[in-house]
This record gives structure tokens, sequence and C-alpha cells, in this order.
């Protein structure tokens, strides 16, 4: 017999402590949300319903699925229900979420969303379609004018591309005069809400004279880019997950996300058209979110990477493996202990010693199976954001960045040998997939992979490439990781440090 599938006539079946906090039937649409991956589904739209449950408003949220329909199809069928699996080494709890009210598959209506953008019941957008999704030149922040996907939705197309959306659905807010808007990226990007700001001016210089004239000034006075700092980790729903979500709520859920306990958002406080009370659901709002963006991305994020690349190289495949294994334990430490955080200054009262403990507490876990693989894809777009900011402030400060170029090094093994020490395939996902192989074609010494690699300039800035103790690190670690093997080099490098 087929179960039950989750939706709104199922609701009183289930355990009064595992419902939406509010009624998901009285909720009206406030929020557009693009990406409705499993990372919203478990930290912003958790924010919200929470905001909504202790405070009210209209913050019901519209989510769209940006690539594949799959999330759209499986939520519609839920009447936009789904539940959120916390996990924990002691064990889980599960919530149905009743806070995303509609949803959409952008690729298959795209006037109907912009359209959407500039409804004036929509006053906050908020985004999570990762690094690439903005299709920005990762090591100058601005949008690739030279996308040709980029071009054709500047060209006036339904828009495809998330800038494409953006950029059309502020031109339509301002030509029906629907008033202020937000528009919030939840991404792991530095300077996120500047970034995306600048992404949407990029977009519409884009357009023709004729069609922009006045919108800059209109975006000036009444679109807000709030940064933003989010912190959950989210792996990939795997097919037991959705197992375990059945047995707990007697009914069955295809939406189903799992998360860790620790979560947290830190907002800059910039919403002319008002926003959800997330304060009331354990949101920080402040006037500055760039110390903790910056803490966030190079501790938490920068070590997810570097265990990533090396605990992949070694034959390791989930995160809770890497740093549970001694030699990567301390590997990690010394990398926060004497890279990462001498780069950081943040408010007082903020104990970074103590964060960065915390952090490989949490990616300990081993109820969350997240994969290394999963974290090791987008190098191309995440490097830059979580390692290479750390090693040019080193670099600037005098100090040699070993711990962070060993990390860059076992990324440039990754992407070079294609290959774990074990022997097994590891893929190369990633939008410059293509560059890098170019690139690497015929490199076949530590050196000619090092200098190829270092002379991709959306990846290297021209410090960094021109860097001789940077080259001499990368040179050296990939050297020894090809020779030696990963566990002979972090063991080698780790001793007697
Ligand atoms: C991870 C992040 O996949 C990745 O690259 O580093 O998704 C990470 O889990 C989150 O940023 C944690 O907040």
């Amino acid at each position: 017999m087929t179960p039950t599938r989750l939706c709104l006539a199922e609701l009183e079946s289930i355990a009064p402590s595992q419902r939406p906090r509010l009624d998901p039937r009285q909720l009206q649409v406030g929020i557009l949300h693009l990406g409705l991956g499993a990372f919203h589904r478990a930290h912003q739209a958790v924010y919200t319903e929470d905001a909504v449950a202790a405070a009210g408003g209209s913050w019901g949220i519209c989510g769209v699925s940006e690539r594949s329909p799959r999330v759209a199809d499986c939520l519609r069928a839920q009447d936009g229900l789904y539940s959120v699996i916390t996990r924990a080494d002691e064990g889980s709890s599960i919530r149905v979420m009743g806070s995303v009210r509609q949803v959409m598959f952008a690729q298959e209506n795209p006037d109907a969303l912009v359209g959407l953008m500039a409804d004036p019941s929509i006053a906050v957008v908020t985004s999570t379609v990762t690094e690439k999704g903005y299709r920005l030149n990762p090591a100058t922040g601005r949008l690739r004018g030279d996308d040709p996907e980029v071009g054709a939705d500047g060209a006036g197309r339904p828009p495809r591309t998330v800038p494409g959306q953006l950029g059309w659905g502020i031109v339509e807010r301002w030509r029906r005069r629907s008033g202020p808007l937000s528009l919030v990226c939840c991404d792991n990007l530095r300077h996120n809400g500047g970034t995306l700001r600048q992404v949407v001016l990029d977009f519409c210089s884009l357009l023709a004279p004729g069609e922009r004239r006045g919108l800059e000034g209109w975006i000036e006075e009444n679109v807000s880019f709030p940064s933003t700092m989010v912190d959950r980790i989210v792996p990939a729903t795997g097919s037991q997950d959705l197992i375990e979500a059945q047995s707990l709520l007697g009914v069955d859920d295809r939406g189903v996300v799992v998360a860790e306990p620790f979560s947290q958002w830190v907002i800059e406080d910039s919403f002319p058209a008002g926003r959800p009370a997330w304060e009331r659901a354990g949101a920080t709002l402040t006037a500055d979110v760039e110390p903790y963006e910056v803490a966030k991305l190079r501790v938490v994020n920068g070590a997810h990477s570097a265990l990533a690349y090396l605990g992949s190289l070694a034959g390791l495949h989930l995160v809770s493996e890497a740093v549970r294994d001694e030699r990567l334990a301390r590997y990690l430490e010394l990398l926060l202990d004497q890279d990462v955080i001498p780069t950081l200054s943040v408010p007082p009262g903020w104990d970074l010693d103590a964060y960065a403990r915390s952090v490989a507490a949490r990616f300990a876990n081993r109820a969350i199976h997240h994969r290394t693989a999963q974290v090791a894809a987008d190098g191309s777009q995440k490097l830059p954001v979580r390692l290479l900011g750390t090693i040019r402030d080193r670099l600037q400060a005098g100090a040699e960045p070993r711990w962070a170029a060993l990390a860059v090094a076992a990324w440039m093994r990754y992407v070079s040998a294609r290959r774990s020490d074990p022997g097994e395939e590891l893929p190369v996902d990633d939008p410059l997939a293509g560059a890098l192989e170019a690139r690497l074609a015929g490199a076949v010494t530590p050196a000619e992979i090092v200098d190829r690699l270092l002379g991709l300039r959306a990846i290297f800035p021209p410090e960094l490439a021109d860097s001789e103790v940077l080259r001499h690190l990368l040179v050296d670690h990939l050297a020894h990781l090809g020779r030696f093997g990963t566990w002979a080099t972090v063991e080698a490098e780790t001793a007697g440090a």
C-alpha cells in the first residue's frame, strides 16, 4: 500500500509537537525566495515560520526552484509542506514546516516570476542559488558580462538566469511603481549584500539606454541589499532520510531535509518595505554584518573546503570521518589558529578560539552525512571567498600561510589528478571545469600545474598569482601530495608544528 502523502489535509494526523507553529492556510505570501534547495528549507524558512508564530505578519514564502522542477513539483503535491529533521549524535527530532505557501519553477514561467517581483504584496526577495548562480567572476565579484546566458537575458528574452530574473523583476517593479523592496542574498559570498547590488546594477547596465533611464536612481532610493551571514549544515537529502521521515511522521514526505542542531543568521537591518520579526526567531539583526560574515566564511567554510579536498584525496567520503581523523583534526587546528584567526577582527565578546573549536565539533556530528564530494564541488567559486582572502591577508602581514596553502594545493591535486590516493575517481563538478581542463592540458610537474592554475585570473587575483611565497608553498605541497600521498604529507607538515 502506498503511504499517504504529507499535505494540508493530513496535518491533523500528525503529532501536535511536529506540526507547523502557525496555520499555513491563514498565511499570505510576502517573501519571494529564489533557490528552493535544502538549505533554504532548513534555514530561512524555519526562521520565518518562527518569526510569524511569535509576532505575526503576512510573511508566507513563495519558493522558486531554479534549475529543476523536482522540488517545486514535490512541494506542490504536498501543499508546500515538508519537514526538517534535526539530527545530533544523541538522536533526532522532526517538524513539519508551513511557511512555504506557494511554489514555482523559474524556467516554466519566467514572466510570472518577474511579475511577482513587481507585485506590491512582495516586500522581501531572498536567494540561495549557490555561489555560481550569480554568474560572477569569482576573483572580482562582478557579473560576467561575457556570459552568453546573461547576455541573452539582457537582450530581453524571458529571463533564465538569476541576475536576469532579479534585474527584470526590479525593472518591472520600477515601471509599475510598486514601491520599495529588499533583495537579501543568503549565499556564502563576500559582502553578499553589496555583491548582489553590483550584480543587479551590472545587469541593468546591459539594458538598452532608453529602457533604463532613471532606473539606477530609483534602485538607489527604493531597493536595499542587506548583507547576511547564514550558517547551518544541511547536506543533500538521501533515500534513508525519506524512510526516517516516514517513520517519524507516519506520512510520506518527499521534501524532507536534514540539518544539524546549530543554526545562525545575522542580518543587516535594512528593510524599507518591512520584514518578519526574525529576531524573535533567534536571528541577529545588526547594522554591520561584515565581521560575522568574514569569520564565518573563513572559519566554517574555509575549514570545510580544506577538509573536503584533503579528505577526498585520502579516500574519505564524509566530512565527519575527515574531522574525526586525528591527523586532519590537528591540521584543522593549525589552519584555524595560525592562518585564519590572525586575519579576523570580531565584535567584542566574540570568542574566536571557542568559535573555531565549535566548528570541529559540528563537523564531527556522525548523524549528518555530509559528503566531502558535495563540499568539494564548485571549488573555483568557493576558494576565493573561503581561503584566498586568508592567504592574501597573511601574505600582506609578512607571514607564510602554510596551512591555507596546503588546502589550495589539495584542490590543485584534486582537479589535476582527478583521483584519490586509493584510486577512486574524483568528479570535478565546477562551472569552470572546462577551463580547468584546458589549462591543465599537458601540465605534468607540480610547478607546471601550479603555474597554469595560478594563471586563472577568474580565481587568483594578480597579487596572489604573482606571489613567489605562495607559489613556492603550493609547488612544495603539491609535490609532496603527489609523491608521498595525503596522509604522509599531512603528518610530515603537522609534525612538530
Ligand atoms: C559547505 C556549506 O557545501 C559547502 O560548500 O561548506 O554549504 C556549509 O555547510 C554551510 O555554509 C554551513 O553554513
